[in-house]
């Protein structure tokens, strides 16, 4: 049978030419497996992208959405409702960290980071602090791609196309040190002291009476599973409060059970005043995004505006609270619980983080790292080639049916939460295969 013409597809974060030469894709998926094109059962060692986190056609889910798209197909958000908005809001805030229980939807994490930035900015305006401007994010922070995340992130090549950032950004470290720390297991021992580099360098630069807001990733994903040092976070969230700054925690990966636990922000100890997530809040069935706000930053926004009938945010999408989304979403939010599959996840992750460390010592390899249902594997680059290997390990664990995710020279897996044991040991012996079959 012949494939689709692909011409006019201009395909997102891809190398286009490469892919439509050689493409890869993906019909059917059930539980932790994809069915390729060819007919090919494929393990599903990224949950998509970090969404599917309680596994591919998950039953409970696809029908809520059918339900709802024969019921209530669209609803305008502005100035109207329905009430699986305010259901799914409700579900979201009885999960979250203690606090914030306020719910903004949105459809993406870049929404989401977009969204939290600018209640940042509103809520300091709203207190009379309307010098607060200034916004700091962290070098290899990814917060998606439109402007606002994009001027926060640090991922130099996402950010050099587009020069522009904004006038009132600047940067943290990251806190990646594989010197000091090369095959951690869980958190890195060194590295808290870069904490102390936000106060002592950044706000002192900057004063921090302009400072809005510092958004942080609590484990850097896109970049390639940077984990905070032992320390770091709860070091973050008391300069914020020294200085009256805003936290916000970007979990779009790490929440909903990723690292064995709701959030890393519970894992951690550390609540943050702004959460953004997305993707596993509705198990990435129909695009969905939320920014949870602690509950005296929404009251204040709402009070500020004193004209009766004034819209107190003005902000919002056409498709926030989706009722297809929103549908998603309770029945996932349903899902996580009944079947508790962080605590499944937690259960997994000694054996998995075994599983990953247990390559070491394979050719090429720099650095593993480990958390929960993540790992980093990191390679040495190619000289002059940077990302050359990571990309042939990824399409030689693709040709021996598993897909991992290749960003640069390193290797991210980060597979369903109900994932068993056997597939544990298919992902590392593909992974292992793979490394020993590149150059
Ligand atoms: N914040 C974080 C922390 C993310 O990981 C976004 C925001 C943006 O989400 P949207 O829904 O706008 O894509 C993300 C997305 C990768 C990879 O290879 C990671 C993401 C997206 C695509 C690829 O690690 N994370």
């Amino acid at each position: 049978m012949a494939g689709p013409n692909m011409d006019a597809l201009w395909m997102p974060f891809t190398a286009n030419r490469q892919f439509k030469a050689a493409p890869r894709l993906l019909v059917a998926a059930d539980g932790v497996h994809y069915t390729d094109a060819d007919g090919r059962r494929v393990l599903d060692g990224t949950s998509g992208l970090w969404c599917v986190n309680a596994g591919h056609n998950r039953r409970p889910i696809v029908e809520a959405v059918q339900r709802q798209v024969a019921t209530l197909d669209y609803a305008p958000p502005f100035q109207m409702g329905h009430p699986l908005a305010f259901e799914a809001a409700a579900e979201l805030a009885a999960m979250a960290p203690a606090g914030l229980d306020r719910v903004f939807f949105v459809n993406s994490g870049s929404e989401a980071a977009e969204t939290a930035l600018k209640i940042a900015l509103a809520y300091h305006r709203a207190r009379g602090d309307a010098g607060r401007v200034k916004l700091i994010g962290r070098e290899r922070g990814y917060h998606g791609v439109n402007f606002g995340g994009m001027a926060v992130g640090g991922i130099a090549g996402n950010r050099k196309h587009f020069p522009v950032g904004l006038p009132t950004v600047d940067h943290i470290r990251h806190p990646l040190d594989i010197e000091r720390n090369a095959y951690s297991r869980g958190l890195p021992a060194h590295g808290v002291e870069l904490a102390e580099e936000f106060e002592q360098r950044l706000l002192t630069l900057h004063d921090p009476s302009t400072v809005a807001a510092l958004i942080v990733e609590p484990m850097q994903g896109s970049a390639g599973v940077i984990l905070p040092p032992a320390g770091y976070l709860r070091r973050l969230r008391e300069i914020c409060d020294k200085y009256g700054i805003l936290l916000i925690f970007d979990e779009v990966i790490t929440g909903f059970g990723r690292l064995g636990s709701d959030w890393a922000s519970t894992l951690f100890g550390v609540t943050p005043d702004l959460l953004t997530c997305a993707k596993g809040l509705s198990n990435g069935m129909v695009p969905m995004g939320a920014v949870l706000a602690r509950r005296d930053i929404h009251d204040s926004l709402l009070a500020a505006a004193s004209a009766p009938g004034a819209v107190e945010f003005p902000h919002g999408y056409t498709y926030s609270a989706h009722p297809l989304a929103c549908a998603a979403a309770v029945a996932t939010l349903r899902l996580y619980r009944e079947e508790a599959l962080f605590e499944r996840a937690a259960a997994l992750a000694p054996a998995f983080g075994e599983a990953a460390h247990a390559l070491r010592g394979l050719p090429h390899l720099r650095d593993i790292r480990n958390l929960g249902l993540v790992a980093g594997i990191e390679l040495e680059s190619r000289p002059g080639q940077p990302g050359q290997r990571g990309y042939e390990v990824f399409l030689k664990c693709w040709e021996r049916g598993v897909l991992v995710r290749q960003t640069g020279d390193i290797i991210a897996v980060s597979p369903p939460l109900i994932f068993e044991p056997a597939h544990v040991d298919q992902l590392f012996s593909t992974l292992a295969d793979a490394l020993r079959a590149t150059e």
